[in-house]
């Protein structure tokens, strides 16, 4: 199975090449649900690479910092899901992954980004 080293890599090679050095973080499981906190502020969510299971509902909750800039809007487009997100509030997005892969984020205009790597 090299498919998802493979995508890793790709994320990997994403963020270095943005200048960003933040590492992939682990969901964290708590009663079945796999949940991750991401931050929103100076333009940029952090961290921007976070790592699931398939076949187990992930709740991913953004939270709003200072300088949300156009990161307020959180868009899923491959889960056809979008959240508007206020300094000082948090927002959660819901669902479960059924395969390996990528489920990218980005803000409402496409400039900032991140992943959610499904193993
Ligand atoms: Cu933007």
């Amino acid at each position: 199975m090299r498919a998802p080293q493979a995508f890793l890599l790709a994320a990997f090679a994403t963020a270095v090449a943005a200048g960003c050095k933040s590492e992939p973080v682990a969901a964290s499981t708590t009663e079945g649900v796999q949940r991750a906190t991401i931050t929103i502020d100076g333009g940029k969510y952090t961290p921007n690479l976070i790592t699931v299971q398939r076949g187990k509902p992930v709740a991913l909750t953004f939270k709003g910092g200072q300088e949300l800039g156009c990161g307020g809007t959180v868009v899923f487009k491959s889960l056809n899901q979008s959240k508007e997100v206020e300094s000082g509030k948090s927002v959660t997005f819901t669902f479960t992954p059924d395969k390996a892969g990528e489920i990218p984020f980005t803000c409402g205009m496409d400039m900032y980004d991140g992943k959610v790597v499904v193993k």
